[in-house]
Formats: C-alpha cells, sequence, structure tokens
C-alpha cells in the first residue's frame, strides 16, 4: 500500500482502541454478529421477496465462496456496480467475505466513470447488477471504455434479483478470508479533478464506529423499518445511520428503487416506514406531491435531511406539516465526519443548523485563507480530522496537498460557522463543485470533455440556484470563431458519445462572447 494510502498513525490508533471505538471487528465479522443476534428477523424487503437476517448471512456467504471460484482474491479492488436492491447488499457483503475490497460506484456509472475509477485503483473484478430495461451491461460498458485496462480480470453483470434467486438453495461453512480491522475495507467516491475521481479509503474500524454512533443517534433499533429511497451506494445511504446502521440494530430494510413520491409513499404505507434518509430536493418533491393525501404515511418517526442544504424555510415548512415526525438534519461526507442535530433538540436547533458531531474526538476547526484559525462564530472553511475521517486519498498525494492541510485535517471546502451552542451552520463553499440534488459534479470535468467539441473554443460548468435541484448544471459556452450555433441537444450528445453518467449533463447552455476573469486569471463563476 505504501505510497498510495495514507493510515491512521500509532498513536491515534491506540487512542481509538482504548477508548473503545475501534473494536477490531470487519465488516464481515459485524454481519455475522447481528444475523446471529436478529436470525429470524426480517432484514430485506425488497418488491417481492424478504430476506431475514440469518438468509441474509447465508446468501452473503454464498455468493462469497461463488466469487472465490470465478477469481476473486483478498485484497483483490472490486468495482460494485448495482441499483437499489437487496442484491447489492448481498454482493457487498459477498465481497468482504472474500477478503476483497468493494469500490462502490453509483448505477449510473457508465464506461467514463468506471474506466478512470477502476485504473485508479488497478481494479481487479467488476460485479454489475442490471435492472430489466436495461441494455448496458458490465462487458458493454468495459467495451466502451476510453482504453483496455490489463488489471481487470474477473468481470461479471448479473440480472437484477438473480443473486438472490440463484443462491437461496445452497449451503456453505461460514468461512471468510479475515482482514486486519485497521485495513482498507472499501473505498468510497468523492467528485473527481479533470476526470480522475477520488478515491476514499475507509477502514473496517473506523467505519463501524461511525456506523454504530450513527445508529444511536438516529434512535434506530430492532423495531425500526428503514426505507431506502437515495442511492445505496451513497455514504449516506451506506452509514448515516444507511442500511449498516439498520442492520446493526436488528431493524427492517425496505428498499425503493427510486425516491419518487409514487414509489415511496406506497411503500411507507404498505410496511409501515418509520424513518428515511433524503436529500433536500426530494423533502421539496414529496412535500409538495399532490398524491400526499392519498397515502397514510403516520408510522414515519424520523426523515434524515442532508447531502446539501435544507434551507430554513423548507425545514420549518416541514416540521409544521407533519408534527408527528422528526426532522434530523446531517451534515456528512464520503471522506468521514458527519453531523447530526439530534432528536430530543429544539426546533430552533433543527431548523437552523446542521447539527453537531458524532464523536467527543471529532475535531473542527474554522479557518480563514491563510489557514488560520477563526474566532468562535465567524465563517470560514470547515476543517476536520477525527477517529472515521480519512487522512488522504487513495492514490492521490498531488491532490492530498491541497485537500489537507499539514497537520492532517481535511478541508472540506465547506463554508460555515459553529454556533454558541457548538452546532455547525454550513453557509456556502469554497470548492469548485455543482451540488444538483446532492449528486456532487466536478466543473472542469465537464469543461475539459466539452473542449473535445469541434465547435467549442471554451466553456465555463457553473451551478445556477434551482429551486428543486438545490443547483442546475449550466455552461457558458464560446464557440470557435467559423461557428454560429450549438444547442443543448448536441452538447448532451456529444458528452454522451464519451458515455459519462447521465446525471452530470448540462440542463441548460448559454453562447457567449467572453468571459469575465478574475483578478488572477481565473474565469469568474
Ligand atoms: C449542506 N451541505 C451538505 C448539508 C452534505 C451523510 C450526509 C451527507 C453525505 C454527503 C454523507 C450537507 N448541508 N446537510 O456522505 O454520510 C455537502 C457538503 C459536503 C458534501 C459531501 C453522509 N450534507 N453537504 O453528502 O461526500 O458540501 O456526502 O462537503 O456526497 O456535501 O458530499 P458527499
Amino acid at each position: 500500500m505504501n505510497n498510495l494510502y495514507i493510515p491512521f498513525d500509532e498513536n491515534r490508533i491506540k487512542q481509538y482502541q482504548s477508548l473503545g471505538y475501534w473494536t477490531g471487528k470487519t465488516h464481515f465479522d459485524f454481519l455475522i454478529q447481528s444475523c446471529h443476534k436478529y436470525a429470524n428477523h426480517i432484514a430485506i424487503v425488497d418488491s417481492n421477496y424478504t430476506i431475514s437476517y440469518e438468509t441474509l448471512l447465508n446468501l452473503s456467504v454464498n455468493f462469497g465462496e461463488y466469487l472465490k471460484t470465478i477469481g476473486i482474491e483478498k485484497d483483490d479492488f472490486v468495482l460494485l456496480q448495482a441499483p437499489n436492491s437487496a442484491d447489492f447488499v448481498i454482493a457487498l457483503f459477498g465481497i468482504f467475505y472474500t477478503g476483497a475490497k468493494p469500490i462502490f460506484c453509483m448505477h449510473m456509472h457508465n464506461s467514463y466513470e468506471i474506466y478512470h475509477i477502476a485504473k485508479l485503483a488497478s481494479a481487479k473484478g467488476y460485479v454489475r447488477v442490471s435492472l430489466p430495461d436495461e441494455n448496458n451491461t458490465a462487458e458493454e460498458i468495459i467495451k466502451n471504455m476510453p482504453a483496455a485496462l490489463e488489471s481487470l480480470r474477473v468481470i461479471k453483470n448479473f440480472q437484477l434479483g438473480e443473486i438472490y434467486t440463484t443462491l437461496t438453495n445452497q449451503n456453505h461453512t461460514i468461512n471468510p478470508v479475515s482482514n486486519n480491522s485497521t485495513s482498507i475495507a472499501f473505498l468510497q467516491l468523492s467528485g473527481g479533478t479533470t476526470g480522475i475521481p477520488k478515491l476514499i479509503p475507509r477502514t473496517h474500524d473506523e467505519y463501524l464506529y461511525s456506523v454504530r454512533e450513527s445508529a444511536k443517534i438516529a434512535g434506530l433499533d430492532k423495531s425500526s423499518v428503514q426505507l431506502v429511497a437515495i442511492p445505496i451506494s451513497h455514504n449516506f445511504a451506506m452509514s448515516s445511520p444507511g442500511i449498516l446502521g439498520a442492520l446493526y440494530s436488528g431493524a427492517k430494510i425496505v428498499i425503493a428503487r427510486d425516491g419518487s413520491p409514487d414509489t415511496c409513499f406506497e411503500l411507507i404505507q404498505q410496511h409501515h416506514v418509520t424513518q428515511v434518509s433524503l436529500v433536500p430536493s426530494l423533502v421539496t418533491l414529496w412535500a409538495n406531491s399532490t398524491k400526499l393525501k392519498y397515502y397514510n404515511l403516520s408510522s414515519l418517526r424520523v426523515i434524515q435531511v442532508g447531502g446539501s442544504k435544507l434551507s430554513p424555510t423548507l425545514a420549518e415548512k416541514f416540521t409544521k406539516n407533519f408534527p408527528n415526525m422528526k426532522l434530523q438534519q446531517v451534515y456528512g461526507m464520503a471522506e468521514g465526519l458527519v453531523n447530526y442535530t439530534r432528536l430530543d433538540d429544539d426546533t430552533e436547533t433543527i431548523t437552523n443548523t446542521q447539527g453537531r458531531p458524532i464523536s467527543p474526538h471529532d475535531k473542527i476547526v474554522i479557518i480563514n485563507e491563510n489557514l488560520q484559525p477563526q474566532p468562535k462564530g465567524d465563517i470560514g472553511e470547515i476543517i476536520t480530522k477525527g477517529p472515521y475521517t480519512i487522512n488522504g486519498y487513495y492514490n492521490a498525494p498531488e491532490i492530498n496537498k491541497k485537500s489537507f492541510t499539514p497537520d492532517g485535517f481535511y478541508r472540506t471546502g465547506d463554508l460555515g460557522f459553529i454556533d454558541s451552542k457548538g452546532n455547525i451552520v454550513v453557509t456556502g463553499r469554497c470548492k469548485e463543485i455543482i451540488n444538483r440534488a446532492g449528486e456532487k459534479i466536478i466543473p472542469s470535468e465537464l469543461e475539459t470533455l466539452l473542449l473535445k467539441h469541434i465547435k467549442i473554443k471554451d466553456v465555463s460548468v457553473v451551478g445556477i440556484p434551482d429551486e428543486l435541484l438545490g443547483e442546475r448544471i449550466h455552461a457558458n459556452i464560446i464557440l470557435q470563431q467559423s461557428e454560429k450555433s450549438i444547442t443543448l441537444q448536441e452538447v448532451r450528445e456529444f458528452l454522451s458519445s464519451q458515455n459519462i453518467d447521465v446525471q452530470k449533463m448540462p440542463d441548460s447552455i448559454t453562447i457567449v462572447d467572453a468571459f469575465q476573469y478574475t483578478l488572477v486569471g481565473k474565469i469568474k463563476k
């Protein structure tokens, strides 16, 4: 690993172990423990099948044994790409069983993203689950990659439900490949720059600590029913408290294929869902849905909202319209640090702040441009270091120099302040990113791709405030002198031909004659 990965230093490892935060367990140990404890409880409901904890363990073991037979080995990085489904959960633990390390790709990722991710991690395996109406398979995605990848040797596509149905009747003894609990468990993804995504190495010990604490903070227990309405492989859906928090608590996980009111209201009513995590754009969609009056959603107790800023107005509207539900704001990041408003906080705190960190050992400092700490209450960049925040991206020495301070604090790129009660208020950001309904898009990545278009001389991609999405993606384009026009459709088709995730497509374009520049020569956005 050496220069690819920056581990926690020995002193911190010892400290977090002696505090009882890090327990020496891996994710597969975690699964075994939960599945033995809650054996006959229902773990997952996915369309027409339900899976008990005991069965989930068996299926994961069976899938792991299968992966070994097709060549997955300990410490291999394996791309995992699946829609919201029980298959995702089984595949995830199946990969852990083999001692390999999943990389959480989004289901919408296409050849372009998969190529860069696989290359950066020298991934050995690729497990993809396709939806019935999809013709993109793992093989297809590999075929359309910008170049061949030698490291990838195991490529396997499954149809939705296939993992569950083919493995149900096997019976292996439980014999997982052991891993060190302080080693990398998986790679999460963050937005990249110029086409290179950042890989976030999370270890077993630190991640599971954040999961256990999150489950408690979110008030989960074995009577809870969790709806998964946002993309399941996103860090929020995994761990804040997410599916792992639910499994830790013995709760039931109900899987929604998408977050639309149509899909989710039906499931909430049918399964008496008590907890769901949403991004603000979904809160708006749900709160304004005309379907609201046709469903009984009274089982809902707690709604977590995070991923982008929830406006105090929407928060207030929400608490007024749903007096029996608790709103919990979540300000988190795949790099680690997660903050929650607590369920017993006063309305003022829940409406106006993004809460406080999980751990008493999370250090949070607000700094100015010169990296100097700001007085309490002043706005600045939020930086952090703690028992479940990474010390560096995987295989990214140059990026790490910019993303971490010399004393190892992660620079969130978010602006905010800490109020008198110790709660964080996020006020904006200083990193260049577009937050479209919780999906993070890096403008420079799109700009690099668009500059390849023969009609385009220069381009500047910006986020434009949007009532529903928070921000939408807008491209300002300067045409080559010989060109008269370009349409949004042309731009989208061009990007599509490069096989990028459709969620990154510009929502609108403007043709301009020139850009304005800042004093240091950067395009004014
Ligand atoms: C403002 N901005 C927010 C919030 C995230 C839990 C919840 C969310 C994520 C997540 C996550 C915000 N208000 N409440 O991983 O475990 C913006 C910030 C932050 C970035 C991280 C979790 N909640 N954000 O969204 O890695 O800009 O994680 O730095 O996708 O989202 O994005 P991501």
